[in-house]
């Protein structure tokens, strides 16, 4: 797909799905690294997790193998973070051309305009359990004057889930990123499984969906269907500001600086080194700024 199909169908949809991001060989190696961290974390011996039944962040913390997340989790936090043992992987699935190149075409900005943000693993929860509609940075209490304020800024981020098995955990509203809610959305119960237009993105394994986090979302899960689906975001520096709580209070500012970036080669080095700078900087400016959404 060229940059500007690529750009247009984010701007028409909310997303767009980029198709084989990943080979079956690159798919194998990170199947084989998911496991073993997804079953540390489940161990009670990785303390950054999503735990159910909570939504959005803040998660606690758990990391006592006697005492694993009592209800189980549907997340592994901070693929990046120095201490998870395999990290070195993700570090180069992150900056690597393939996730680059489409964020680059759809922030239509090069990589000295990056800023690294999130990289998380979204997994099988111990029990079936869903999301509801929400969009990531704007509350549902928000007016519809509110909610437009917001969705007429750039959004200044690319977020994207990359499936490393076949997927369609994510439910959208296709356009819902341009507008506010309609009378039937806003009246729509939290789990309501019937929005008028919603659909199920499908992923096979190896594509990736890039999509506005703001857009009308839920994840629908099922603890017997398989899932790993890297979910990552990098952000445009004119938008750091806005970006700034998104992505903060996901905890990377305990550790970012630590990340290491030694197993990538020369040229990924480079805009892994200045893309952290951006983050570092953008967390010394803005300080604390709690959490984007309630339970
Ligand atoms: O599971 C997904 O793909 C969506 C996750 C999500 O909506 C969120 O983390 O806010």
């Amino acid at each position: 797909m060229t940059t500007s199909s690529l750009l247009d169908r984010l701007n028409r949809d909310g997303f767009v799905i980029v198709p084989s991001v990943l080979s079956p060989q690159e798919l194998t190696i990170l199947h084989e690294a998911t496991q073993n961290i997804t079953a540390l974390a489940r161990a009670g011996k990785w303390p950054h997790v999503r735990t159910l039944p909570k939504q959005f962040p803040p998660w606690p913390k758990v990391k006592n193998p006697d005492n694993p997340p009592t209800e189980g989790i549907w997340g592994v936090q901070g693929l990046m973070h120095p201490d998870l043992p395999g990290s070195a992987l993700f570090v180069r699935t992150y900056f690597s051309d393939a996730v680059v190149g489409p964020t680059k075409a759809l922030l239509q900005c090069g990589d000295d305009d990056l800023v690294m943000e999130l990289f998380n693993l979204l997994v099988r929860p111990d029990a079936d359990f869903s999301l509801r509609w929400h969009r990531d940075d704007i509350p549902a209490t928000a007016t519809a004057e509110e909610e437009l304020a917001r969705l007429r800024q750039p959004a200044f981020s690319a977020q994207w889930n990359l499936a490393l098995y076949d997927d369609e955990s994510l439910v959208v509203v296709p356009g819902s990123h341009a507008r506010a809610r309609t009378v039937a959305e806003r009246a729509a119960g939290p789990y309501e499984d019937d929005v008028p237009g919603q659909m199920k993105v499908t992923l096979r394994a190896g594509d990736a969906v890039f999509y506005n986090n703001n857009i009308l979302h839920r994840g629908v899960y099922e603890a017997r269907k398989e899932r790993m689906t890297l979910h990552g975001s990098a952000g445009h520096v004119e938008g750091s500001t806005l970006r700034a709580r998104n992505v903060l209070q996901h905890g990377l500012k305990d550790w970012v600086d630590r990340a290491d970036l030694s197993a990538l080669g020369e040229r990924e080095r480079g805009r892994a080194e200045h893309m952290r700078e951006m983050l570092i900087k953008m967390g010394r400016e803005v300080g604390e700024l709690g959490f984007s959404l309630e339970e």
